[in-house]
């Protein structure tokens, strides 16, 4: 039996305190600060509607996954095209810290096609759910063992590293799906995958299976969680917890329909589970630049709410909110934007502002005003922002001329700056 003593809660009493995300008790299984990425922008991310890729921009984009510190990198099979196939030896020719995968159906013809182009490691991915094997190739359990026993001895005999995943994990039969990680486990794999396909799998359910894989297989464990339903983030975190090693990602989440787990919310989550890990591994303030770069590539936007580099992902509106962040940003703020090389804006030009957040921008310009003038003032920007939104620059012009004529002593002037504001 269990039992959680004083020694075997994590961290220090103050971690606790400022962290009530940690893991209150030793968890033996967790890897939410032992995990590594496979950063699929560039296989998953291909089969994003938008997405077209020329070996420039490949190599951009590969580079700059490379200085961010992801542990891996994964091109699409260089069976499917001349030009992938160009394309993944050229980058396996960069010199890249990170490991280089590639990623191939269960098939002898495409593993050979792939161990030529110098990768470091191969993904093999065949169907095992009975939608897959009915509607797509059509196999049985049988075949696809001794395929995938061809395909990874094959491999393995080349001296890199081979990953064995099954595609639809969680529509697939649980005693299969075991039987074949057992097998490929004994014949060597590095890593076997669990795929949520088509994004159906929740938090709860993806515990369980990886939990239950954790204790069939020796090898590290990967998953790949598509968002249909918008779980991509939390299934990884929750995989991670029941002892997945790997996750896969995408700049962005770009992926086939509406993509997968993205990097930088799958950064953000972990961020919250051992911020030290996180910063120490990643250089978090380059997301920004590589959302853009890879958004650039795609010719999307990047979403207005997205997760860090969003563009009001570190705004904050309400007066009572405003009040508690200048005092102290943790308040409202699971976050520090200076870990991301992102700024804070507290924003004040709205009917909800509140007169400690006006007075902090009074401060800002360097005007100085008693909190009985703030407040007035503020009750100005509240009557004028009911009207319409008010610009920073519209409430700083309020500001500086209700300044000018409060230091001027001029009463007249005064009610004038406070009336006549709301004319124009
Ligand atoms: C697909 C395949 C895949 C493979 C994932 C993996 C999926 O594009 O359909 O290799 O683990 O989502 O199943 O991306
Ligand atoms: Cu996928």
């Amino acid at each position: 039996m269990t039992t959680y003593g004083r020694d075997q809660v994590n961290g220090t009493a103050e971690g606790k305190v400022n962290n009530p995300y940690m893991p209150r008790y030793e968890d033996l299984l967790s890897r939410v600060n032992n995990f590594s990425i496979i950063e699929s922008t560039l296989r998953e991310g291909e089969q994003f509607a938008n997405a077209f890729f020329d070996t420039a921009k490949k190599i951009e984009i590969a580079k700059a996954l490379d200085d961010f510190g992801v542990e891996y990198i994964e091109l699409t099979s260089p069976a499917a095209s001349e030009q992938s196939r160009q394309d993944c030896t050229a980058i396996c020719q960069l010199g890249l810290k990170a490991k280089i995968l590639t990623h191939i159906r269960c098939h002898i013809d495409d593993a050979r096609i792939a161990v030529e182009t110098g990768v470091d490691g191969v993904d093999v991915v065949i169907g095992t759910s009975s939608y897959l094997r009915e509607f797509s190739h059509g196999k049985d359990m049988n075949y696809i063992t001794e395929k995938a026993t061809e395909v990874i001895n094959f491999v393995k005999s080349k001296g890199i590293e081979v990953r064995f995943s099954s595609e639809d994990s969680f529509r697939s039969d649980l005693v299969d799906l075991l039987s074949i990680y057992r097998t490929v486990d004994k014949l060597g794999v590095n890593r076997v995958g669990i795929a949520d396909t088509v994004g159906c799998a929740n938090p709860r359910q993806v515990y369980e299976l990886v939990r239950t894989l954790r204790g069939v297989v020796s090898c590290d464990i990967e998953c790949h969680f598509h968002n249909d339903t918008g779980c991509a983030i939390a299934n990884a975190y929750a995989a991670l917890e029941a002892g997945a090693t790997h996750i896969d990602t995408s700049v962005l989440g770009i992926g086939e329909r509406n993509g997968i787990t993205p990097l930088g919310g799958f950064c953000a989550r972990m961020y919250t589970a051992d911020k030290n890990y996180i910063k120490n591994k990643y250089k978090l303030h380059m997301l920004r630049d590589l959302e853009n770069l890879v958004a650039d590539a795609v010719s999307v936007q990047v979403p207005f709410n997205n997760y860090i580099t969003g563009y009001c992902a570190f705004t904050h509106k309400a007066g009572i909110h405003a009040k508690a962040i200048l005092n102290n940003p943790s308040t409202y703020e699971i976050l520090k934007p200076e870990d991301f090389g992102m700024t804070r804006y507290v924003s004040i030009g709205h009917r909800l502002t509140g007169w400690n957040a006006v007075k902090n921008r009074v401060e800002q310009l360097g005007l100085s005003l008693t909190d009985d003038q703030v407040k007035k003032v503020t009750a100005k920007i509240k009557e004028l922002a009911d009207i319409r939104p008010q610009s920073m620059e519209d409430v700083d012009n309020l500001l500086r001329d209700y300044h000018y004529a409060v230091t001027s002593g001029d009463q007249s002037q005064v009610a004038n700056v406070l009336s006549t504001a709301i004319a124009n």
